[in-house]
């Protein structure tokens, strides 16, 4: 039997690019010197794509690959990815849950750390030989906080679940109330925000949420508040946090993502009082690994007519029960 066509918009890591060929046969669009020849050729051989939240999948790209069944993306968010569009083909998507949520919780919990006790800032104080001058100066406090969680989902739960080992008091914001657990709901995002002095974004980006954490939302969590986002830049209206950053009216911010990665506003980079990371939350290489066979897995899975492992609720399958 032929390999299946399978249609990559960039390179994958390495262990995904050689499993992948193992057992497809790879085309690149991201090399190809002529792109609309590229896909009137082969769109019509391609069957399958394997994705990163990089580079997006929208209606005009689905359009161009009519024998397209999966697009298999690496990675949890899938807002890149016309999720409409692909349904109303009976195209499926799947994405990589569970494998990654610990992963992002725990350096959630190492950003909010970093942010509040200055760790990045100490590091480079002591670097820059100022110690033997004069000791650090003292910081903010985890005590006595209260983490307001936006987006309860898995990874939210999983920092919530180490955050209660902080002896901090813990609340949420999402769609509705969660009956498994004892954390304090607030229905609308504003009163998250004045009854936290913490905000930590954990949201799926997309139309629903973007530019949900505006400067009203800032003004609320106040002058000792801390915003931490390992989420999506998008959720946050990001001219607004450097405004209320600029104006002290909030106190900090730690961000692993920003709205047009990798790119980040000068005007952030300049403030000493955040911390900033270049989207690593799911980036150690046990985790990526693990992330890179799901792909596969899933591709593997449902070219062997067993259904994909880990497809998203969007995109409901013909074979599902
Ligand atoms: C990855 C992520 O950095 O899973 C996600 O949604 O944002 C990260 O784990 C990204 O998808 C890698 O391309």
């Amino acid at each position: 039997m032929q390999p299946v066509d399978l249609l990559l918009l960039k390179p994958m890591q390495p262990s995904v690019m050689d499993a992948l060929a193992r057992s497809f046969t790879l085309h690149r669009a991201d090399t190809a010197p002529d792109r609309d020849r590229f896909y009137a050729e082969i769109g019509p051989r391609i069957r399958g794509m394997a994705t990163g939240a990089q580079a997006p999948v929208d209606a005009d790209l689905i359009a161009r690959l009519p024998n397209l069944e999966i697009v298999a993306s690496f990675g949890v968010g899938y807002d890149t990815i016309d999720t409409k569009a692909a349904a109303a083909r009976g195209i499926v998507v799947t994405n990589t849950p569970d494998v990654l949520t610990d992963e992002v919780a725990d350096l959630a919990l190492g950003l909010l750390l970093a942010t509040v006790r200055q760790i990045p800032q100490a590091d480079r104080y002591l670097r820059a030989g100022h110690w033997p001058k004069s000791p650090y100066q003292l910081t903010a406090t985890l005590r006595g906080r209260t983490v307001g969680i936006l987006g309860l989902g898995r990874i939210g739960r999983a920092i919530a679940r180490r955050l209660e080992g902080f002896g901090v008091s813990i609340a949420y914001h999402g769609r509705r109330p969660q009956d498994d657990v004892g954390y304090a709901y607030h229905s609308s995002l504003l009163g998250l925000a004045h009854a936290a002095d913490v905000l930590m974004v954990v949201a799926p980006g997309g139309p629903e949420t973007n530019g949900l954490v505006g400067a009203e939302v800032l003004a609320a969590l106040g002058p000792d508040g801390i915003l931490i986002n390992v989420a999506r830049g998008s959720v946050i209206d990001e001219p607004a946090l450097v405004a209320a950053l600029q104006a002290g009216t909030i106190h900090s911010a730690g961000l692993d993502v920003f709205a047009r990665e990798p790119h980040v506003p000068a005007d952030l980079a300049a403030l000493d009082h955040v911390v900033l990371l270049p989207h690593v939350g799911s980036a150690s290489v046990h985790t990526r690994e693990t992330m890179g066979r799901l792909v596969v897995d899933n591709l593997s899975h449902w070219f062997g007519g067993n259904g994909p492992l880990t497809p998203v609720p969007e995109t409901p399958w013909a074979g599902q029960a």
